[in-house]
């Protein structure tokens, strides 16, 4: 018998851009991808996500920065990174030279910082797309937690947008009150589309010692743990905003975790903290999602995103075996 995924076409469709398949790594899990390449073919996957990139080198908080948490995982990493100069002289030109599609992330300061670091990846070969990361939990001061204030968050979209002309996605947090409408300020000022969602903040306490487990106190919480905030997240932004693409993310350990996320209305998604235990995750992810499209009648991808806020009816309970 023919495998039914062979007659899936796995490419998708972001803001005009093709990738070639509709799994991505997330930001922060793989750095910029080339120490994942021993577990999985890059090339096969929509593109790689890079830890944000700041205008100079960091080194981030000090530790402990990681700590396990039930079905997750907390982190206080801080924005660690080489800085844009030997980001573009070296990680940006591994990527480009294999043929895989670069997803930026961008992180600063102040709007003017991410207009500049727009400025700078500007042509830049192998960049397919940028992710604005407006929503990290690990900066000095919630202030700068631009993706908690509608303002902010369009400050910081409106300075990107006027720098580049690749597609701008905005990273949202789902600590927010209403996350509709950081998602409307943002694609108000210029995002083609959102990526949903970063980490929630977290604490966790060592009994013994009797004091927080990250030396920075709060970091944050990733991984299945999350993935019920993640899918409502998505499900309130495709509501509200039908026509934005979504990137998205938040404990996806399978295709079918991720095959929720597009009948929630993601057109895409990220495999983040899964790669820790398993590095060939979005590989294996990306397999098993299109393998699962396929046997529920998808003839592509695009075809299953938002399905499940269509349903007018309850649909018939189909039996596609486990490991579908
Ligand atoms: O580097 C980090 O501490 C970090 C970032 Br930039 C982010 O966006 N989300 C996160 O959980 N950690």
């Amino acid at each position: 018998m023919t495998d039914p995924a062979v007659r899936l076409d796995p490419a998708v469709s972001l803001a005009g851009v093709t990738f070639r398949g509709p799994v991505f790594t997330a930001s922060g899990c793989a750095a910029a991808g080339r120490e994942l390449a021993p577990y999985l073919d890059l090339g096969t996957l929509g593109g790689v996500v890079t830890k944000s990139v700041m205008r100079a080198p960091r080194a981030g908080r000090p530790t402990p920065r990681m700590a396990e948490t039930a079905s997750g995982m907390l982190n206080s990493i801080g924005l660690q990174g080489p800085g844009i100069e030997a980001f573009l002289a070296g990680d940006l030109p591994w990527l480009a030279e294999r043929g895989i599609a670069a997803v930026v992330s961008i992180a600063g300061h102040s709007a003017q910082e991410y207009g500049e670091l727009a400025r700078r990846l500007r042509g830049a070969p192998g960049l397919a797309m940028l992710e604005v990361n407006i929503s990290c939990p690990n900066v000095e001061s919630r202030g700068q937690v631009f993706a908690c204030s509608a303002a902010g968050a369009a400050d910081v979209m409106a300075a990107v947008r006027r720098e580049i002309d690749v597609p701008v996605f905005a990273k949202l947090s789902p600590d927010v009150t209403d996350i509709v409408d950081i998602a409307r300020s943002c694609v108000a000022a210029g995002a083609d589309g959102l990526s949903v969602i970063n980490t929630l903040l977290g604490v966790a306490i060592d009994t013994r010692t009797l004091r927080p487990v990250l030396s920075a106190v709060t970091g944050g919480l990733s991984g299945p743990a999350i993935k019920p905030v993640a899918l409502r997240c998505v499900w309130q932004v495709h509501a509200a905003l039908p026509t934005v693409p979504i990137l998205g993310m938040g404990g996806i350990r399978s295709g079918l975790d991720a095959l929720e996320f597009l009948l929630a209305g993601a057109s895409a998604v990220s495999v983040g903290t899964a790669i820790f235990a398993d590095p060939g995750a979005p590989a294996r992810v990306q397999c098993e999602l299109l393998t699962a499209l396929a046997a529920r009648g998808f003839g592509a991808v695009a075809e299953a995103v938002g399905v499940a806020h269509g349903l007018t009816a309850p649909r018939e309970v189909v039996a596609y075996g486990d490991e579908l």
